[in-house]
């Protein structure tokens, strides 16, 4: 049992269309645990970083503009393989090729308005946690342990 941690993101087209609540209700029945979370206008700068992989492709204006167009909530989940698992339940990066009941799958129709970011490598989570998150943003709390999917 690994104790992983992952870099999601409720994009701004989420936000507005109130699936913050939706999205963490996925993760805490998967059986995660949240240890991060916040809402924040991201910053150029941070999306910059975030997306450095792409500032070649086409879409990356496109991309940043959109993501710069309101506010994201940031979060911080952790458990068992939490970085292959949140991709799974996130799906496809195009929504068309999502599959129903991932959550592009059942709340996107197209790859430039999807929902959703999850880290897509262990690497990748460490590094964009640390540019989304402060240490002392992330609490280490304790499990009672009484919830057996949880550990
Ligand atoms: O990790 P993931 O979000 O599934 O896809 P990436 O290949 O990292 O691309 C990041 C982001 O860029 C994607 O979620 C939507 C956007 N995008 C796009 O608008 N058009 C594309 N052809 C590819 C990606
Ligand atoms: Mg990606």
């Amino acid at each position: 049992w690994s104790q992983e941690r992952t870099l999601v993101a409720v994009k701004p087209d989420g936000v507005q269309r109130r699936l913050v609540g939706t999205v963490i209700q996925r993760f805490e029945r998967r059986g995660f645990k949240l240890v991060g979370i916040k809402m924040l206008q991201a910053p150029e700068s941070i999306l910059a970083e975030h997306y450095q992989d792409l500032q070649k492709k086409p879409f990356y204006p496109a991309l940043i503009s959109y993501m710069s167009s309101g506010p994201v909530v940031a979060m911080v989940w952790e458990g068992h393989n939490v970085v292959h698992v949140s991709r799974a339940m996130i799906g496809h990066t195009d929504s068309t090729e999502a599959a129903p009941g991932t959550i592009r799958g059942d709340f996107s129709i197209h790859i430039s308005r999807n929902v959703i970011h999850a880290s897509d490598s262990v690497e990748e989570a460490q590094r964009e946690i640390q540019l989304w998150f402060q240490r002392s943003e992330l609490v280490n709390w304790v499990d009672s342990g009484h919830q057996a999917s949880c550990y």
